[in-house]
C-alpha cells in the first residue's frame, strides 16, 4: 500500500495489511514503528489532521501533563531519550506536541498514517481469519489484527442538561480546543467541571475574563504542581542514569519511581504524618502520587485516608479567604485519591479573585443550556461563552465508539453492556485478534501512562510476531481465564477505597453506564510481571490456533 499523510480522496478499493492500528497519538506511534521492525504491513488510522492524540487534542489554557517530563517520555530508544530536551517539570501540552510529531519525523512514521479518517467499523470474518475495517471516508482494510490505541480519554462528554443547540455565545470542551486558541479578553465565561482540564484552565481564563463563574459539582484534591524549568544538571543527571530510572518506574506501583512506603499512617505519629504531608504540599520535586504512595493504608483505610484529606483541607482553608467559598472547595464526599487527584498552580488562589465566582452545582444542579447562558433551580446566568471541562466517557468509550464485531457477528457494545471483560486488558474473548492498548483491566489510567503504554506495545507486538513465527493465524482469550481475571480486578479494586468514590474510574460521570472499576489497581511492577509470565508458560490463559482451526476447516 501507499500511503500519504492525510488524502484528499477516498480509496474504496479493499487494501491488505497485517496490522490495522486506530489511533496515531502515543500508543499508535510506537506500535508503527515496532511492528514495522518486526516486518509486519501497518497502516494506522487517526481522527484528528496531526498525530499526538490526547496533545493533539486538549489545547485548553493551561494544559499541560501532570507527571514529570522526564518520566512521561518514551524510554524504547536509547538515543531519543537522551536527544529530546525537557524544558519544565511538567511541560505544556505545545511541547508534549513537538515531542509526538518529533518522534513521528524521527522514524519516519508519517507515510503509513492516515489522518482525518475515523474508524467507524470493525469486522472479523471467521473463515478467513481476518478484520474488515471500515472509515468514515470509505476505506476498507483487511487485516489479520486490529490494535485500538484509542486512548483512555479521547471520547469527551458535555452534560446531558437539554437547550445546548439554542445557546448563541461560543461554546467550548476542553477535549477538543479551536486549534487556534481562544481570547476570552473582556468575556463573561462559565466554566463547567473541576476536574484537572477545569483545575488547570480556570485560573488562566480567570486572568484573562472580565468575570468567571465556576460551576462545581464535586470538589477535588488539588496538589500545588510547583511547575518550575528543569535544571540542565538535574536533566543530564537523570539521563546519566536513564535505565536505572526506567527500570525503577517499570516495577514500580503507578509507573512513577518514588520511595516505597513501610509504615501505616495509623501506626505513624501525628508529627511524622504532618512531616510527610508538608513535604507532599510544599517540596517543589514532588509528584502527583507523592500523598499517595507515602504510607503503606492510604488508598486501602478510610481513617488513614482522612489524615490526608483533612491536612488538604486545612490548606484550603488557608489559602480561601472566603469561609463559605473554603468550605465549597473542601473535599469531604470521596477518600483522597479516589477520583483523579490533580495537580494546580494557583487554582485555589484563583477563588480570592473578586472577578470569580463559585456556584455548587451539587446542591443546586444544572437545569438547562439557555440562549443567554444556563440555569440552576434557583438562578439564570448569562454568558459570553461556555467552557465544558466535563470529561469523557473513559476508558471504554472510544472502544465502544466503534462497531466492532467479533466471532458471530456479535458486537463489542453488547457484550460490554454490564461492564468491560478483558484478560489482561489486552484481549477479549470472542474479538480475535483484536487488542487494546492500556485497555480496561490493566493498570492504565492508574499508572505513568507512558510506561503501560511501552509495555503494552511491546507486549502485544511480540505476541503477534510470534503467533506468525509459529504458523499460527488466531489468538484470543480462553473465557475461564478471562472471567478470572475480571474477577480479580474487580476483587482487588475493592480492596480499596476507589469504589467508594463517584468517579470516572467506576463510570459514575455516564449516565447509564455499569458501574465497574475499570482500571488494575494491583500495581504497574506486579501487572507487568504477570504478563511476563503469562508468556512464559505459552501465553497462558490464550487461545491460540492455526489457519486451519481458526477458519473451521478442521
Ligand atoms: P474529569 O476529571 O472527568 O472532570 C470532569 C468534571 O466535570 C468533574 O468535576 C465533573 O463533576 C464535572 N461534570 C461532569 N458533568 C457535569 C454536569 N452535568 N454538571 C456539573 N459538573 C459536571 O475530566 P477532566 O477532563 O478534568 O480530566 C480527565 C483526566 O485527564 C484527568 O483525570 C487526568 O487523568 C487527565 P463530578 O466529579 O463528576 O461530580
Amino acid at each position: 500500500m501507499t500511503e500519504t499523510a492525510t488524502r484528499p480522496t477516498p480509496d474504496t478499493t479493499v487494501s491488505e495489511a497485517d496490522v490495522v492500528v486506530v489511533g496515531a497519538g502515543f500508543s499508535g506511534l510506537y506500535l508503527l514503528h515496532r511492528l514495522r521492525g518486526q516486518g509486519f504491513r501497518v497502516v494506522v488510522f487517526e481522527a484528528g489532521d496531526g498525530v499526538g492524540g490526547t496533545w493533539y487534542w486538549n489545547r485548553y489554557p493551561g494544559a499541560r501533563v501532570d507527571v514529570k517530563s522526564m518520566e512521561y517520555s518514551f524510554s524504547f530508544d536509547g538515543e531519543l531519550q537522551q536527544e529530546w530536551e525537557w524544558t519544565e517539570k511538567y511541560p505544556p501540552q505545545e511541547e508534549l506536541l513537538r515531542y509526538v510529531n518529533h518522534v513521528a519525523d524521527r522514524f519516519d512514521l508519517r507515510k503509513d498514517i492516515r489522518l482525518e479518517t475515523r474508524v467507524t467499523e470493525a469486522v472479523w470474518d471467521d473463515e478467513d481469519a481476518r478484520w474488515m475495517v471500515r472509515t468514515d471516508r470509505g476505506d476498507q482494510v483487511s487485516a489479520a489484527h486490529v490494535i485500538m490505541a484509542t486512548g483512555c480519554l479521547s471520547t469527551s462528554k458535555v452534560p446531558e442538561v437539554p437547550g445546548l443547540e439554542t445557546y448563541t455565545g461560543r461554546w467550548y470542551h476542553t477535549g477538543h480546543w479551536p486549534k487556534e486558541g481562544v481570547d476570552f479578553t473582556g468575556q463573561r465565561v462559565g466554566v463547567v467541571g473541576t476536574g484537572s482540564s477545569g483545575v488547570q484552565s480556570i485560573p488562566l481564563i480567570a486572568e484573562q475574563a472580565a468575570h468567571l463563574t465556576v460551576f462545581q459539582r464535586t470538589p477535588n484534591f488539588v496538589i500545588p504542581a510547583h511547575n518550575h524549568p528543569i535544571d540542565p544538571e538535574h536533566q543530564r543527571s537523570v539521563k546519566a542514569a536513564y535505565d536505572e530510572h526506567r527500570q525503577a518506574a517499570r516495577e514500580s506501583g503507578f509507573g512513577i519511581a518514588v520511595p516505597v512506603a513501610t509504615k501505616a499512617a495509623l501506626e505513624a505519629s501525628e508529627e511524622e504524618r504532618t512531616a510527610l504531608y508538608e513535604r507532599a504540599w510544599h517540596d517543589p520535586d514532588n509528584s502527583l502520587v507523592t500523598f499517595l504512595t507515602g504510607f503503606t493504608d492510604m488508598i486501602t483505610d478510610r481513617e488513614a485516608n482522612d489524615t490526608a484529606a483533612q491536612y488538604v483541607r486545612d490548606r484550603i482553608a488557608e489559602i480561601v479567604h472566603d469561609p463559605e467559598v473554603a468550605r465549597m472547595l473542601q473535599p469531604t464526599d470521596h477518600p483522597f485519591g479516589t477520583k483523579r487527584p490533580c495537580l494546580g498552580t494557583n487554582y485555589y488562589e484563583t477563588f480570592n479573585r473578586p472577578n470569580v465566582r463559585l456556584v455548587d452545582v451539587r446542591r443546586d444542579p444544572i437545569a438547562e443550556i439557555t440562549t443567554k447562558g444556563l440555569r440552576t433551580g434557583t438562578e439564570e446566568f448569562e454568558f459570553d461563552a461556555l467552557v465544558f471541562a466535563t470529561g469523557f466517557d473513559a476508558m471504554t468509550g472510544s472502544l465502544t465508539a466503534v462497531d466492532i464485531r467479533g466471532r458471530d457477528g456479535r458486537s463489542l457494545r453488547e457484550v460490554w453492556a454490564a461492564g468491560p471483560r478483558t484478560y489482561l486488558g489486552i484481549q477479549v474473548a470472542g474479538f480475535p485478534n483484536m487488542w487494546t492498548i492500556t485497555g480496561p483491566g490493566s493498570p492504565s489510567v492508574l499508572s505513568n501512562m507512558m510506561v503501560s503504554i511501552e509495555q503494552h506495545v511491546e507486549w502485544v507486538s511480540d505476541a503477534i510476531a510470534a503467533l506468525r513465527d509459529e504458523g499460527l493465524a488466531t489468538m484470543e482469550p480462553d473465557q475461564d481465564a478471562q472471567d478470572g481475571w475480571t474477577r480479580h480486578v474487580d476483587e482487588v479494586g475493592h480492596m480499596t477505597l476507589y469504589p467508594s468514590a463517584n468517579s470516572w474510574y467506576m463510570g459514575d460521570n455516564v449516565p447509564g453506564k455499569p458501574r465497574v472499576f475499570m482500571p488494575y489497581i494491583g500495581g504497574v511492577g506486579p501487572y507487568r510481571q504477570k504478563c511476563d509470565e503469562v508468556v512464559s508458560n505459552g501465553y497462558e490463559g490464550f487461545v491460540r490456533r492455526p489457519m486451519r482451526v481458526a477458519a473451521g476447516m478442521s
